[in-house]
């Protein structure tokens, strides 16, 4: 019996990555998912730079099966100024992807930061580097370092303690480094602030509550989701990391109910879910393997890690197989609908911890690659034995 499997793949971000071709290749992946980085954000992605990336990535022997991400660009999310130009320059890429014959498009709805940790090189147990989001330390940021208007509001006197604690025991280095780790953007947010700038935009979200992102999350894909029809493109919206509101921003992509009222507001299945289990694991609230099989025809993209969270809303990157997540119920789940949809959905090991050499070398955080090579390995072998007691 054949039984479809997940692809293996690895994230790439392009030549300038210290991580190479080869080395994703040796860690037993056939995709590559990668965007092209140096177009900035809300430009055109021209048939030609898409070629050229795809060449690069067959050369290799591997093929460039989803593009993380076409990102959207804030003027969307807010419906100002040029947005009109923007939606139609993504729709341009769009078409110029499925020209080049890439088919699966991630991308995310969330208001100017991307993925936000506090603490990018935080010694684990066993003495690798995870990163880490520490609510007292993101609190601290916004009270005594952006100093946000009316910030206080939004924490309960507890955490406002905590952080004033946490704030009095840094030194300026220190300071400095927490302000970097959360605006100066991490590997793929492609977005970087000095405060002021980052206040600014804060700004432009004055007024912008949930309904209205969520109004807007839903005008963008009313626009992009009929040309992905035209030309078989599956749209997949990673989610919010981390699940809840930060720094007074909405969010709408967080749980299950996010998500249903996404896929019933717009039913065509190329509006689809990337399944980030690091993202949404970090609320007990989200039953993961029960949202797999809930949005079983909705998932083209899985992104596989495990956190370890607290009672204060903190979390660390735990290894692939420890932690919150429990990986054996989700990939089984997985497995399940594959067979069901007989189709292999593309699937990365989503970040690893810094370990062994790399911890000389300079890297991508979250994106070394010894560690997501020990992800990789770990999660293959447990696909493997589901597969091998599976009776269907
Ligand atoms: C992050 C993000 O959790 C993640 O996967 O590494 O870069 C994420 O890929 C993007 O937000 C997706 O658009
Ligand atoms: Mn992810």
């Amino acid at each position: 019996m054949k039984y479809f499997k997940m692809e293996q793949s690895m994230r790439w971000y392009g030549p300038d990555d210290p991580v190479s071709l080869s080395d994703i290749r040796q860690a037993g992946c056939s995709g590559v998912v990668t965007a092209l980085h140096h177009i900035s954000n809300g430009n055109i992605w021209t048939v030609e730079e898409i070629q050229k990336r795809k060449s690069i990535i067959e050369s290799a022997g591997m093929i460039w099966n989803v593009v993380e991400s076409v990102p959207v660009h804030e003027a969307i999310k807010t419906q100002t100024g040029n947005y009109k130009l923007y939606l139609e320059n993504y729709k341009t890429s769009i078409r110029n992807l499925a020209a080049c014959g890439i088919h699966t498009v991630t991308y995310n709805f969330m208001p100017i930061l991307d993925w936000t940790r506090t603490d990018l090189a935080f010694t684990a147990q066993d003495g690798a580097k995870a990163l880490r989001f520490e609510k007292a330390a993101l609190v601290a940021f916004d009270l005594f370092i952006l100093k946000r208007k009316n910030a206080r509001l939004g924490y309960t006197d507890k955490e406002i303690e905590l952080a004033e604690k946490r704030f009095a025991a840094m030194n300026t280095e220190e300071k400095n480094q927490l302000q970097r780790n959360i605006i100066a953007g991490l590997p793929g947010s492609e977005e970087s602030f000095t405060i002021e700038e980052f206040q600014a935009a804060l700004d432009t979200y004055q007024g912008i509550d949930e309904a209205m992102l969520r109004w807007h999350l839903i005008d963008f894909l009313q626009e992009v989701i009929p040309v992905a029809d035209e030309c078989g493109v599956k749209l997949v919206i990673h989610p919010d990391d981390p699940p809840y509101s930060i720094l007074g921003l909405p969010r709408v992509v967080s749980t299950a109910a996010d998500l249903e009222r996404l896929f019933t507001v717009i039913p065509s299945l190329n509006n689809g879910l990337c399944f980030c289990t690091g993202s949404f694991g970090v609320r007990p609230d989200n039953d993961l393997p029960k949202m797999v099989s809930q949005f079983a025809d909705r998932i083209n993209f899985i992104h596989l890690r495990s956190t370890k969270r607290n009672e204060f809303g903190d979390f660390y990157e735990d290894n692939h197989l420890e932690g919150d997540v429990d990986m054996y119920a989700v990939i089984s789940e997985i497995f399940k609908i594959m067979q069901q949809r007989k189709i292999s959905i593309p699937m990365r090991p989503d970040h690893g911890k810094q370990m062994l050499d790399d911890l000389k070398k300079k890297t991508n955080p979250g994106y070394s690659a010894i560690g997501r090579l020990r992800g990789l390995a770990e999660l293959r072998g447990l696909e493997m034995g589901i597969m091998r007691s599976v009776n269907i």
